[in-house]
């Protein structure tokens, strides 16, 4: 079995794809199902998603929510911004959440071009995650970052590793020197929390004011849901 670590999304994917934007989008994703979402829509440009609200009756509720950001904010029109502490406080039982983010929602969409099964992950459902993939995967298993704005990002970076060191705890795997620089990191970091606030990433969310969702992003294995990417937009 084949281990391979994506520092970016390149596409190509033959097996098991698992998606990471550890901050914040695919720990925002597991939060939302974790609190009662149905489903969630990822789409491909906040256009899509605003036009699938449905047009209801004043004062009634929408099965359908949305949440994204922009530069970290949450989009205009949207009902949620991209925080899994916001998240974390709502019930969506009975909801559809449809999520347009900048970096994660794309990345998701990359995966699914060739991935067989592709897989949400974070920290917060790491070792589920890896669970998922050890067990869904013939032949190889791809853990893709989504970075920012088509850069590295260390925090991804770092859960990459996180889910790379349970696997490799699982079975026997020839890994690629993504997978080699994700263990290092993972190895010589300090704390998720270290990890994730030392990131350039998760400096720019503490000056948003948003260090709530950095902490709770660096939660370990907190969570057994792993998002499945079902066809098309959906996971
Ligand atoms: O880029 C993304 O998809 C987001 O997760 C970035 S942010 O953390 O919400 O700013
Ligand atoms: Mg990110």
């Amino acid at each position: 079995m084949r281990l391979r670590v994506d520092l970016l999304p390149h596409g190509n994917y033959p097996d098991v794809v698992l998606v990471i934007d550890v901050l914040r989008a695919t720990t925002t994703a597991v939060t939302y199902l974790e609190h009662g979402a149905e489903a969630l829509l990822l789409t491909a440009t906040p256009e899509v998603a605003l036009a699938l609200r449905p047009e209801l009756p004043e004062g009634e509720s929408s099965p359908v929510v949305l949440g994204g950001e922009r530069g970290g904010l949450p989009i205009p029109g949207f009902d949620f911004g991209n925080s899994p502490v916001e998240a974390a406080a709502q019930n969506f039982t009975g909801k559809t959440v449809v999520m347009n983010t900048t970096n994660g929602t794309g990345a998701a969409h990359t995966a699914a071009q060739t991935g067989k099964h592709v897989f949400l992950a974070a920290l917060v459902n790491a070792h589920a995650a890896a669970r998922r993939a050890r067990a869904t995967a013939t032949e190889e298993i791809a853990i893709v970052c989504a970075g920012t704005d088509e850069h590295v990002g260390l925090e991804d970076v770092y859960a990459a590793g996180v889910i790379a060191e349970y696997l490799l705890a699982m079975g026997e795997f020839s890994i690629d020197d993504g997978a080699r620089i994700a263990l290092t990191l993972r190895r010589n970091s300090g704390n998720p929390i270290e990890a994730l606030g030392g990131s350039g990433h998760g400096e720019r969310l503490n000056s948003l004011g948003l260090g709530e969702d950095v902490r709770y992003a660096a939660q370990l294995s907190t969570s057994t849901l792993v998002p499945t990417l079902v066809g098309g937009e959906d996971v």
